[in-house]
Formats: structure tokens, C-alpha cells, sequence
């Protein structure tokens, strides 16, 4: 949107006209965000606009208009919900993204302060900015009275009957609480339950959303809490809004450990700083950590410690004087989708990949992005040619969040599902009550073949290091290799004649594929690549049945009784061995040298021989 807008106006009508644009855009982004929780566009984006329209402010004074979104925290209260009105009105926060910005604030407080003390000195604490939903928690006489979102600030949601779900809320206070406490903190959705809760819809052709935040905030507005509570939502609390008098310390930090001694949960990696060095230096440790946080984060913020300091400073229109977030790169980047492409998997599946114009998504360059499955295709109504967000948060697969519909170009392109394998031809599949289509090619499609070799050979298979995905590729290409067992058939002769291959790359790949042919039973079952076979899997039957000739000729019911093995597992480990050419290969791969110890009858543990048992 900001790069179709004029560059910066040179006169009155100009700036009234682009002042009036950006206050339209951002107040809808402002409604899709607070209200609907359904953003558009990504946070960068959004950050952009303000950034113009402050800029444009600041540079036509008289212009500017006193209800501007720069003036005001976004958002209004939904109609479903009660309402709210806040004792003491809930404040959002200014941001800054360069470290100039930030000392620039830290002058002006000394400079606010009329004090002698340099910004070298200033006593801050710092706080990981969680990317969450602000809520404000009213105790009286310890007990949760109500809990309500922050809305427009003033007045917000009454979601007590949600926030009571959540399993680190306390009902009651413990310790020596004041007789009257509003705190404030942000909801937040764990990373891992975001993620467990996403699979769980895309398998069951659900609706997924966008982000943890995004998560938390669809959860915590259900009208039914027994939903909330399965969403597992989790609360940190960083402020107080007002308390009985006199029950408070005079410090933030004190202040939070107050909260903490009355049993509301606080952020592990607050920290209290001294000076602006120290601050920076805590920005750049947490935003090293970002990606390994159980909890996504959008920045650090920075509050200074003393209350009588705070009080000083006071508040402009929409935040206080005395606090300041310090944002992170953003994680979601707007780009255009080129194409899709279909991969097939080891067992068949064909995927779409995205391939995207490359964007630069915190300092990483991503030009490819997942899409699940067909169905995720239609939910996000996605077509090539589409301005599309994405988003890489941690070491995940970036994804495609949503599609700017807004920007579509009349010529984008459908994307059709594929009625035959891209890579042999065959026909594709989709599996009754699941997202998922399939090549039915089998061992004729070389693209299945050329996977499940990668999978033998990796390192949690039979782990033959030297010998990378490109190289399987190239061997499988040159027909060289065209199943599992001709792995071990490989001679140097053939390998040298490949492209770029030297003889001692060569000798090296030989000498890792002899390596590899001394394994582990539940290793070997586990490089089958036999659907729901994981490695949990492989070991509980390696354990159960201890020889192959017992799990080759097993039934279905056989399997059933062993742990987590489920009708689905079992069937597909009986038509793994019911075919004949699996069982060649299994047997070719055992009479070319793939051996495993024995394992033996688990007797009573004796710890001299802990190890021989196998333990
Ligand atoms: C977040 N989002 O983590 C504040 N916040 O303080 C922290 N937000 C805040 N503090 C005053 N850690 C207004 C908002």
C-alpha cells in the first residue's frame, strides 16, 4: 500500500489529501487488527503507514487532525461481549526501530527529569514484548472480580469467564495482597500449542490461524469457555493499573516481584538495567533468543524503574513518557506469489510449494514457502500473481499467512489441484477423510523412489553420512541406484564416472556405505520408511518381536497389541510385508551385509552388565 501512495507533498493540498488516505487505510487496518482479528496486511506494513503519517504530521502541524490514529490506541469494543470501562484508562505503548530512536528517548527523559543524572545512568527494566493480547485483571479482596481486554483503552471486553480458564490465572491471590489490585499483563499462545492446534486443523480440513497471536485472541473471544480452556492459553502479567494506597513499592521491578509473591506469573527474562549501553545490549541477547522463546515476541520494552520518576514524567495522549517498545525486524513481509510448484514425498503425497518474488523476512531471504495441501489452497484462496504475507518465525518453513485481496490483479492465476503426478504421470489420489493427495505410481514413481533412498540414508536411519540429498539424486537420475538395496551394489567404477565425483569423495561414500551396514533392528525398520513408522515405532517393535522373520510374518491383530500401534499403523505395516517386492528388497539388503546384534530376552538387570544387556 505505502509504495503506491505519492512520495512526500510539497504543499497544503497535497498533505491533506495524503493525510486523509493514510488516516482511511490505517483506521481499516486498525478495525481488521483490534476488531476482527483478521490483519490484512503484515505488522511492517501497518508500522510503515504510521511512521508516513507521523512524519507528515510533524511536517504540517497545522494540519493535523486530533483524532488520528496516530493519537489513539486502536480498536473498539465487539458488540457481543459486555463492556467494561476501565478504572484507570489501559495505555499502549510508543515504539522505536533504530538504536539512534532509542537514545533519543533516553535524552529526553533526562532532559524532562531536569536532572543531573546522564543517560548512562538512567534505571530501567527491560521486558521481552509479547506478542499478545493486553488484558486488565480486577481483584478484590484477592479474589478475580472481572477480566477485560484493552478494546480502545478506555473501555474493553469483559472476557472473565475466558481468562478464568486459564490455567496460570490465579482465582485468588496468595500472600499479602492489597484489598483492591487491577493488573495488567498480556494473553499469549504458546508456540508449541499454537503449532499442535494448526496440524490439528489442517487435518481435519479446519479453518488455521494466522499466528499465536492471532490464536490467542480468536480463543479468547469465544462466548464458550470450555473451548478457551482447550486452547491452553498462558498469561504474563507487567503492570499495575491502580491499587489500594499504600500497598505498593516504589519500583517497577519491586512492583513485579509484589505481583509474583501474590501468585500472578511474571516474564523469566525481565531484567533490570543500568544505562543505555546496557539496554542495547539486552535488546540484541533477547532477540538472539527470539527464536528458541516458548512464546513469540514482537520487541523488548523499556520502562523505568523508579515510580516517582514515572510519575514525573507523566503521559502524552496514547502512552506514558517513562516506557518505550524497542521492535524486532518484523517476521511477516509482503510479496508476490510467482508460482506453485507440486513436490512428491517418500509416501506419495504431493505437496504444493510456494515460489515467491525473494523477499528479506528478518535478515533471511526466503524465495519458497510451504502450503500444506490442497485444501490450504482453497482456505486462503490463493491464486499466482497474488500479493501474499508471509511469515518465518523460528526455524519453522516460512508459510503464506494470507492473501491481500485488496491488491489482486485480474489476471492471477487459479491454482488447480493436480489430477497426476507432476513427476511419473500417474494418477493422484486424494485419501478418503484427509487433506492429503497422493501419487498412486508406487516404486514407479522416481520421485517416491529418490525419497525414500534420502530417508534410508539419513543420519536417523541407517545414517550414511556422505552421501547428500543432491548426490542420491544424481545416482538416481543415472538409474544407478533404483531402489534401497542397490545402495549397497554401488562400485567405485560407477561412481567416478558422475559429474564433479574425485576419487577420494568417492572411496569416502563407499567407505560410509559399508559403515552403515552395522545398524540396529529398530534402526533398519525405522529406514523402511514404512508409513507411521517413526522411530518410536521401530523401537517398541524391535523391542517387542526382537527378530525380523517374527515382524514380517505378523498380522494386523499382532500389531495391534503392541504400544501405540493403531489400526492404521498395523494395517500399513502388513501391506508393507505382504509385498513381494518389499520383501526382496528386505531380503537383498540382509543378504548384501545390513546386520544388527541380537537382542536379547531382558533378564533381571544386573548393573555389571548393564551395558552387554543392551540397556
Ligand atoms: C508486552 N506487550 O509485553 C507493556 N508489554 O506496559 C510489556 N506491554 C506495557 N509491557 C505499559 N512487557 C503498557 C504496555
Amino acid at each position: 500500500m505505502s509504495n503506491l501512495l505519492p512520495e512526500m507533498p510539497v504543499n497544503d493540498e497535497q498533505a491533506t489529501e495524503l493525510i486523509s488516505i493514510l488516516i482511511q487505510q490505517i483506521e481499516e487496518y486498525n478495525f481488521q487488527y483490534y476488531v476482527q482479528d483478521t490483519p490484512s496486511v503484515p505488522d511492517a506494513e501497518y508500522d510503515r503507514l504510521i511512521k508516513k503519517l507521523t512524519h507528515l504530521e510533524l511536517k504540517f502541524p497545522h494540519l493535523a487532525d486530533s483524532n488520528s490514529p496516530t493519537q489513539k490506541v486502536g480498536g473498539e469494543a465487539l458488540k457481543g461481549f459486555k463492556q467494561i470501562t476501565h478504572a484507570t484508562p489501559m495505555l499502549s505503548l510508543d515504539n522505536v526501530f533504530e538504536e539512534q530512536e532509542f537514545e533519543a528517548f533516553a535524552k529526553r527523559i533526562v532532559e524532562r527529569l531536569k536532572s543531573t543524572q546522564s543517560a548512562d545512568k538512567l534505571d530501567f527494566v527491560g521486558e521481552p514484548k509479547l506478542d499478545g493480547l493486553a488484558i486488565s485483571l480486577v481483584y478484590r479482596e484477592g479474589r478475580l472480580q472481572h477480566a477485560a481486554t484493552r478494546g480502545d483503552g478506555r473501555v474493553g471486553e469483559d472476557v472473565t469467564h475466558n481468562i478464568r480458564t486459564i490455567a496460570s490465572v490465579p482465582l485468588k491471590l496468595r500472600g499479602d495482597f492489597p484489598d483492591y489490585l487491577d493488573v495488567r499483563g498480556e494473553v499469549f499462545m504458546p508456540r508449541e500449542v499454537f503449532s499442535q492446534l494448526n496440524q490439528q486443523a489442517i487435518k481435519n480440513s479446519e479453518k488455521t490461524f494466522a499466528n499465536p497471536r492471532n490464536a490467542a485472541a480468536g480463543s479468547l473471544r469465544q462466548l464458550d469457555p470450555q473451548i478457551t480452556a482447550k486452547r491452553k492459553l498462558a498469561v504474563y502479567f507487567y503492570a499495575i493499573g491502580s491499587a489500594q494506597e499504600g500497598s505498593l513499592k516504589s519500583s517497577h521491578q519491586q512492583r513485579l516481584n509484589q505481583l509474583k509473591s501474590w501468585g500472578l506469573p511474571i516474564c523469566a527474562e525481565i531484567k533490570r538495567l543500568q544505562g543505555v549501553a546496557a539496554c542495547q545490549q539486552y535488546y540484541q541477547s533477547i532477540l538472539n533468543k527470539r527464536d528458541q522463546l516458548p512464546y513469540d515476541i514482537d520487541g523488548v520494552v523499556f520502562k523505568i524503574n523508579s515510580i516517582e520518576q514515572q510519575r514525573d514524567l507523566g503521559f502524552v495522549a496514547k502512552a506514558p513518557r517513562w516506557a518505550i517498545a524497542h521492535k524486532f525486524p518484523a517476521q511477516e513481509e509482503i510479496t508476490e506469489l510467482l508460482a506453485v510448484d507440486f513436490q512428491v514425498g517418500r509416501t506419495g503425497a504431493v505437496t504444493p510449494v510456494a515460489r515467491l518474488k525473494p523477499v528479506n523476512v528478518a535478515g533471511v531471504i526466503v524465495s519458497n514457502a510451504t502450503l500444506h495441501n490442497m485444501d490450504e489452497i482453497e482456505r486462503l484462496d490463493i491464486r499466482v500473481g497474488d500479493k501474499v504475507i508471509i511469515r518465518r518465525a523460528g526455524d519453522v518453513i516460512p508459510q503464506i499467512v494470507s492473501v491481500v485481496k485488496q491488491q489482486r490483479k485480474t489476471e492471477s492465476v487459479v491454482i488447480d489441484r493436480p489430477n497426476h503426478c507432476p513427476v511419473c504421470h500417474s494418477l493422484v489420489e486424494k485419501e478418503a477423510d484427509q487433506a492429503i493427495y497422493r501419487c498412486t505410481g508406487g516404486l514407479i514413481c522416481s520421485a517416491q523412489r529418490t525419497q525414500s533412498i534420502i530417508h534410508f540414508s539419513s543420519r536417523k536411519a541407517m545414517d550414511i553420512d556422505g552421501l547428500g540429498d543432491k548426490l542420491i539424486e544424481q545416482l538416481c537420475d543415472a538409474e544407478l541406484v533404483n531402489n534401497l538395496a542397490d545402495l549397497y551394489r554401488l562400485k567405485f567404477e560407477q561412481l567416478i564416472e558422475l559429474p564433479r565425483m574425485a576419487e577420494k569423495s568417492a572411496n569416502n561414500v563407499l567407505d560410509s556405505i559399508e559403515k552403515s551396514k552395522q545398524t540396529t533392528l529398530a534402526k533398519f525398520l525405522y529406514s523402511l520408511g514404512i508409513r507411521e513408522v517413526g522411530e518410536v515405532t521401530a523401537m517398541n517393535l524391535a523391542n517387542q518381536y526382537k527378530e525380523l522373520d517374527k515382524i514380517i510374518v505378523a498380522d494386523k491383530e499382532s500389531f495391534e497389541s503392541i504400544k501405540d500401534i493403531g489400526p492404521v499403523a498395523a494395517e500399513h505395516l502388513v501391506n508393507f510385508f505382504v509385498n513381494e517386492d518389499n520383501r526382496k528388497i528386505v531380503s537383498d539388503l540382509i543378504q548384501l551385509g545390513v546386520n544388527w546384534p541380537r537382542i536379547e530376552e531382558k533378564r533381571t538387570i544386573n548393573y555389571l552388565c548393564w551395558d552387554k544387556l543392551g540397556c
